[in-house]
């Protein structure tokens, strides 16, 4: 049967979570399970604009996509989220907003060499510089996730990582 759920994708700048999620929206669609992604792009611009990248805002940032994932949830949709959500202590508390099963963790496993290898925005070559303070993974911390529902080698090719995804939803009878 179908049922929402929350794909919490988590994973440094560049470890491919957009690029991801992205996919994984387009192959869902092709099935005709309805969805929503939310990130940065949809949400730093404006329920979250107030927000920048100290240790509170993150919080609050993630807090707030997690009232909203719950809703969209309720509303029988399939959530795909794409957040750094750098802390264990958050992604916990989203996951204790949902209800058991409907919380699947997604740590998108990129080396943070590689990660900066890639810089799409130039933004690691900044922080590097120290033009960006408090940057994920060279002045501030990642958390990686002890038990994701699913790891997945942010180097493998987008098909193969949105293949092993859609795997895991059928196995959890969600599409
Ligand atoms: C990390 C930052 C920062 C800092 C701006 N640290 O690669 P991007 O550009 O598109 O994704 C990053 C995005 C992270 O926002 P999130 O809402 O996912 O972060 S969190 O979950 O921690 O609240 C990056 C850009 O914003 N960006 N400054 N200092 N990423």
């Amino acid at each position: 049967g179908h049922q929402g759920a929350v794909l919490w994708f988590t994973g440094l700048s560049g470890s491919g979570k957009s690029t991801v999620a992205g996919a994984l929206e387009q192959a869902l669609h092709q099935l005709g399970v309805s969805t929503y992604l939310l990130d940065g792009d949809n949400v730093r611009h404006g329920l979250c604009r107030d927000l920048g990248f100290s240790d509170a805002d993150r919080r609050e940032n993630i807090r707030r996509v997690g009232e909203v994932a719950r809703l969209m949830v309720d509303a029988g949709l399939v959530v795909l989220t794409a957040f750094i959500s750098p802390h264990r202590a958050e992604r916990q508390m989203v996951r204790e907003l949902l209800a058991p099963g409907q919380f699947i963790e997604v740590f998108v496993d990129t080396p943070l060499a590689v990660c900066e290898a890639r810089d799409p925005k130039g933004l690691y070559k900044k922080a590097r510089a120290g033009e960006l303070p408090d940057f994920t993974g060279i002045d501030a911390d990642y958390e990686a996730p002890a038990r994701p529902e699913i790891q997945l080698d942010g180097e493998q090719l987008v098909t193969i990582l949105t293949a092993q995804l859609l795997d895991l939803l059928r196995g959890r009878d969600i599409i």
